[in-house]
């Protein structure tokens, strides 16, 4: 019976995907990966979207433009399945964004900022391409989120995993070395979506990888996040200057607008800490998988458990979405979502007392990061 419904399942997505469907795998576990043409980018490069739909009905999207998740859906407080991270669902949209967002993108060779766009190692300078006033941001003008990543669907008995990766050439955006990297997406049956990433380089190098997802845990396109209560397990931000750079100094949030250490409604500082849009620095720092933060909607009662490998995470509540994007779930306001980037801290290759963003040949770089949903 367990293996009829799960064929008629199968049927089904077959169906909704207009019979595009190309690979369809693990039909018996329940876990379930299937890919669907997505469009073709303006050089005429074809672009994949790929499905995970785990044993609770939770959806999972991503597409290998930018290894970019474009949806996830999962069940509010009545059953009913909601997207809860901002995207569309055609590719021409994506493209035709008249302001990069990095809507759930991949960011890479390295997210965040670099003040000047320039940072030296091994007694050489390297001049980055600026894309951002004088800076660098999340990897400059073609960073990995406009790139094409190859993808494979990862046999896996217990999940869904698709891998992709991508080859950043020497010298890309200013950044030395051939730099191999790849991300695996994960939907687990505990309603876990797993990213892993892993890169090595031929150069010594530096590296900083991160995915750039919008949530709205009420439903993308459903209003604001302002209600969202947000607990940071951070004691400390790094101070920056008017350009968002860091000024290398280290803030201790004890008394201060950004402590997030308790379980605050979202909206209560907003506007007194000019909208966070800071990178908090995270009490785990041995590099081991631990809780980051803990988000949670009264409305749906949806909770997003943050877990990473990474030292820091980034806040960000979306100031600079105005309500001209019309994507998944409707308009895209002020404050419509909230991206927690999980990361080294920003201009890290410009400041020696930061944890060290540097690659060099005969490492890999690996970085986990863990979104984790419930229904409370
Ligand atoms: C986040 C922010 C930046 C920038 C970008 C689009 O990473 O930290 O300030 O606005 O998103």
């Amino acid at each position: 019976m367990r293996i009829l419904y799960l064929l008629l399942f199968g049927l089904l997505l077959n169906i909704l995907g207009d019979g595009k469907v190309m690979s369809m795998q693990s039909v018996s576990s329940m876990q379930k990966v299937i890919s669907t043409p997505f469009g073709k980018t303006k050089h005429g490069e074809s672009v994949e979207l790929f499905t995970l739909t785990n044993s609770k009905g939770t959806i999972a999207k991503i597409m290998t433009y930018g290894a970019t998740l474009t949806e996830l859906w999962t069940h509010d407080k009545n059953g009913k399945l909601i997207d809860i991270v901002l995207g569309f669902d055609n590719f021409k949209d994506y493209e035709q964004l008249v302001q990069r967002t990095y809507f759930g993108s991949t960011v890479g060779r390295y997210a965040n900022r670099i003040g000047e766009a320039k940072f030296s190692l091994d007694g050489k300078e390297y001049k980055l391409s600026p894309n951002n006033g004088q800076n660098m941001l999340h990897g400059g003008a073609q960073g990995f989120d406009t790139r094409i990543w190859q993808a494979e669907i990862l046999p896996n008995k217990d999940s869904a995993s698709v891998k992709f990766s991508y080859l950043s050439k020497d010298m890309e955006e200013g950044f030395p070395g051939n730099f191999n990297c790849s991300v695996i997406y994960t939907l687990t049956d505990n309603n876990e979506l797993k990213l892993e990433y892993e890169a090595k380089t031929d150069k010594p190098t530096v590296v900083n990888l991160t995915n750039h997802a919008y949530f709205n845990l009420s439903g993308a396109g459903n209003g604001t996040i302002l209600d969202h209560l947000m607990q940071i397990n951070a004691d400390a931000y790094t101070e920056v200057n008017d350009q968002y750079i860091p000024t290398g100094k280290i803030i201790n949030v004890t008394g201060n607008l950004f402590d997030l250490r308790q379980a605050t409604r979202i909206e209560k500082n907003i506007e007194a800490t000019k909208g966070y849009d800071v990178n908090y620095v995270l009490q785990s720092q041995d590099g081991k998988l631990a809780q980051a933060a803990i988000v949670y909607s009264p409305q749906t009662q949806i909770e997003l458990e943050v877990l990473t490998t990474e030292p820091g995470l980034q806040f960000y509540p979306s100031v600079y979405l105005n309500g001209s994007i019309q994507g998944i779930g409707g308009v895209y306001p002020k404050y419509g979502a909230f991206c927690l980037e999980a990361q080294h801290y920003p201009d890290s290759p410009n400041h020696d007392n930061f944890p060290s963003t540097i690659l060099r040949t005969g490492q890999i770089y690996t970085q986990t990061t863990v979104y984790k949903l419930k229904q409370k």
